[in-house]
């Protein structure tokens, strides 16, 4: 490199390791409004909760208190894992006093949480599964935060935060952020998704990649095997063509955010199918599925509950769970071929026979 490259090389080093996500978010905005302000506040005390949870993370398998259950069960039925309740609150702290979200809706928790000292100034609702693959926690494998920041229509005075039931295209930001090897956030505000790396020598996320593009189609399949039985014959037969086809190769790791995350970078398909018993799946919509359907979109992909698009996904309930098939639009759409195809043979078994 010559003398002459290097003030450029130093310059454009100094300005990447500016390029934090609230300054991001007001770069992607194009202005400094109100709104866009909230937006890049709200963005930074989510880096806030990710450092305070990655941190717990990096030194678990050290502090007492940190690993295991809490010999609790959750409104979803799952034993809770002290990381879980932990994260949860780290994620309440960061927003109290913040005039930024007036009520914050959790996988851990049954009914909102509100922050009333925030409500008269911050109407945006912040929907979040805060720890992601709790399971992973104890094996020190990746697991994941995932978030949607909604505005709060009306003043939900009866609490029964009915404005959330509706669509993901109510979203205005959701990303997540996954723990692994480096700690990573991944968002968009509807002006793409970008990548930054938590640099922990200064205590920032700093910019990494922008306007990723999922790939059109990619050669993994990631879901779980072992539910192959459960499952409507034409997710079976969806399986078996893969199986039967060059091409294609197997990754899950049992937490949705980081096998989101692989998908993201190299294309394929991520499935949570719904069974014969639970034809609703596993998954939640308002702050699992969504939030990802919408950075996926966002990234040229799809995200299927099957027979409709998720963000037209309208919910019952706050702890709705939904199919999901996400990824590549490509391999999205090949798995509800088979879907379509099941459904038109199932018509036409229904036919009454010519005589
Ligand atoms: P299974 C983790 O508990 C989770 O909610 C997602 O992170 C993950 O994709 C899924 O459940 C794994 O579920 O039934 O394959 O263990």
């Amino acid at each position: 490199m010559s003398d002459a490259d290097q003030p450029f090389v130093q310059e454009y080093a100094l300005d990447r390791d500016c390029t934090t996500l609230s300054r991001h978010v007001l770069q992607q905005l194009h202005s400094f409004s109100a709104e866009a302000q909230d937006l890049s506040a709200i963005m930074n005390r989510i880096a806030l909760a990710a450092k305070l949870i990655a941190r717990r993370l990096s030194r678990a398998g050290l502090m007492e208190g940190v690993l295991g259950f809490t010999g609790g069960v959750n409104v979803q039925g799952e034993s809770v894992k002290k990381m879980d309740v932990y994260a949860n609150e780290v994620f309440i702290s960061v927003f109290k006093q913040s005039g930024l979200v007036c009520r914050m809706a959790s996988e851990e928790m049954e009914d909102p949480y509100y922050i009333p000292e925030n409500c008269p100034i911050g109407r945006y609702t912040l929907l979040y599964d805060p720890i992601d693959g709790s399971s992973n926690v104890d094996i020190n494998l990746n697991v994941g935060s995932i978030f949607a920041i909604r505005q709060q229509e009306g003043s939900d005075e009866d609490g029964t935060a009915s404005d959330l039931l509706q669509n993901g295209r109510k979203q205005i930001a959701a990303g997540y952020v996954v723990y692994g090897p480096s700690t990573m956030l991944v968002y968009s505000i509807g002006t793409g998704v970008h990548a930054f790396v938590l640099d922990p020598s200064l205590g920032e996320f700093i910019l990494a990649s922008e306007n990723i593009r999922v790939p059109d189609h990619g050669p993994i399949y990631s879901v779980n095997e072992g539910n192959f039985w459960q499952w409507e014959e034409s997710i079976r037969n969806y399986i078996r063509y893969v199986h039967r086809h060059e091409g294609y190769t197997a990754r899950y790791g049992g937490a949705l955010v980081g096998d989101i995350h692989r998908i993201l970078f190299q294309g394929g398909v991520f499935l949570y199918p719904g069974t014969v018993k639970k034809p609703e799946g596993k998954l939640r919509l308002l702050y699992e599925s969504a939030p990802l359907a919408f950075l996926l979109e966002q990234a040229g992909g799809r995200a299927s509950a099957g027979t409709q698009d998720i963000l037209d996904v309208v919910p019952k309930a706050l702890h709705a769970r939904t199919p999901l098939i996400i990824g590549s639009k490509d391999d999205v759409s090949l798995v509800e071929s088979f879907i379509k195809e099941q459904s038109r043979e199932q018509t036409a078994n229904r036919q009454p026979s010519a005589v």
